[in-house]
């Protein structure tokens, strides 16, 4: 298995020009986004290829933000005994191309000429923004039994959420036939598979691709560059075009697998870590996910009805009540406040007692959720200031807006990087 790892490359897609996960995505790019309180988002990926063997990692990304490229500095190191790496390739310019990466197919093809000096012979294709656990050799071992060119991981979905997804047919081999992107909802029906009986039970009986690819070396070399060498985009155009050519095997996966794509998706994923038993298993030893270790004291927790919620090291929470909440790194949060179904990132560092009476003598509140507050159904970005009295009430009644200091997107308040929210606002 060892030697079969080795000749695996990664490519993890760390997001387009896309605006999905805006206002999180407005100054960092989308990988360094903060999930589950103390990770980022390309941990996910980065940490299912380590604990699938595979240490060759490469991070397609629009813009190289600061706070990417010290993430993974910081975190991903490898012994010199190691031929692992995790480097970040940005769009670049160059003579013949102008500008930034025009999709994912756009995306992989142009850094090809930075992965094609590495020694390999399959390349692995992630996304990076979903929130799964998956042991890639599985996948790839299922590759090489059926003499595949190219693989899809593909999972049973239900006819809510199949317009959002590439749905494809199977032979009786499990290789695949046809396959639409995005389909629209009256032609659902074409699309129906035979899936599981515990599958079919929950009505998922269409086939889905998780845009997680293998692709031969040389297939992907002829489909990127003499085949289709302007198509932009993986979904639409190269793997419905490579059907047709090529053996492309559906790789059947039924475990937890939930695209975070938008800023709905990512509040229910980051919520549902704090179920009893959540379906994405964060205390696994085996599956380890891994962040940057960064040596932060216990939380320190008074007065504080805590029900169903994490609270990441370094936090000091004196709050009234915690109800499904997810509380990040470094966190503040005062007397007498309420924190219902909502999404604290916590902060970079910590004020000292002197900058934060400078401050509260300036009118700036303190780092941190101030005094008697109550928040629900808020994410609040890293670094904020809301003063004492705020009042976020999150909920459908609130119609999608963009304001200097918050977004509401289907109902959830997020409250952008480094906002001072003064004393008493109300949201
Ligand atoms: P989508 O998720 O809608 O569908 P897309 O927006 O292309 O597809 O994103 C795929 C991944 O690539 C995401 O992680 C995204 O952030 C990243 N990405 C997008 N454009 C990029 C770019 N220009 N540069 C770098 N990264 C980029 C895809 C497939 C469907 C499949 C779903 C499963 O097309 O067939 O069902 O994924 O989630
Ligand atoms: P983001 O989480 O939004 O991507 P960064 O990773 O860029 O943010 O910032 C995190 C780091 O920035 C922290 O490790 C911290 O050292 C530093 N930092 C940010 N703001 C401050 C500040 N005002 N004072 C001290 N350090 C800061």
């Amino acid at each position: 298995m060892a030697s079969l790892s080795k000749k695996i490359v990664a490519v993890i897609l760390g997001g387009g020009a896309g605006s999905r996960l805006y206002p999180l995505t407005a100054s960092r790019s989308k990988p360094a986004v903060p999930v589950a309180g103390k990770y980022r988002l390309v941990d996910i990926p980065i940490s299912n290829c380590m604990n699938s063997g595979i240490n060759r990692m490469f991070v397609l990304t629009q813009f190289n933000s600061a706070s990417l490229n010290k993430h993974i500095k910081n975190t991903y190191h490898f012994s010199a005994f190691s031929t692992g790496f995790v480097d970040i390739l940005a769009a670049e310019q160059t003579p013949d191309n102008p500008g930034w990466f025009q999709g994912t197919a756009d995306a992989v093809r142009q850094s090809l000429r930075h992965i094609s000096n590495l020694d390999f012979e399959y390349i692995l294709i992630l996304s990076g923004d979903q929130l799964y656990q998956m042991d890639f050799l599985e996948m790839i071992t299922d590759h090489l039994q059926r003499g595949a060119d190219i693989s899809i991981a593909t999972i049973p979905v239900h006819a809510n959420d199949a317009t959002e997804f590439g749905i494809l047919k199977t032979d009786e081999a499990s290789m695949i036939s046809s396959f639409v992107e995005k389909p629209k909802k009256d032609v659902l029906g074409d699309w129906i598979s035979a899936t599981s009986g515990a599958m079919q039970q929950q009505g998922r009986v269409y086939l889905a691709s998780m845009g997680i690819y293998i692709f031969n070396k040389s297939v992907l070399n002829s489909l990127l560059k003499d085949h289709h060498p302007n198509a932009t985009d993986f979904g639409k155009e190269i793997i419905p075009n490579a059907i047709e050519n090529y053996k492309v095997a559906s790789y059947q996966y039924e475990g937890y697998w939930t695209d975070i794509g938008n800023i709905a998706s990512f509040y229910e994923a980051n919520l549902a870590l704090t179920a009893e038993i959540p379906e994405f298993n964060l205390f696994d030893n085996s599956n380890v996910v891994y962040t940057r270790p960064r040596m932060l004291p216990p939380a320190k927790i008074s007065g504080t009805t805590l029900e169903k919620t994490l609270i990441a090291e370094g936090s000091i929470i004196n709050a009234s009540r915690l109800d499904h909440c997810v509380v990040g790194i470094r966190a503040r949060i005062g007397y007498g406040t309420t924190v219902v179904s909502s999404y604290i990132m916590g902060n970079d560092f910590y004020e000292t007692l002197e900058v934060m009476q400078e401050n509260v003598g300036k009118g700036i509140p303190k780092i941190g959720i101030g005094e008697r507050c109550y928040i629900k159904d808020a994410i609040i970005d890293k670094n904020c200031r809301i003063g004492d009295d705020v009042r976020i009430n999150g909920g459908k009644h609130l119609e999608n807006t963009d304001h200097p200091l918050y977004s509401v997107k289907d109902g959830i308040v997020v409250v952008k990087k480094g906002a001072i929210l003064p004393n008493g606002f109300v949201i």
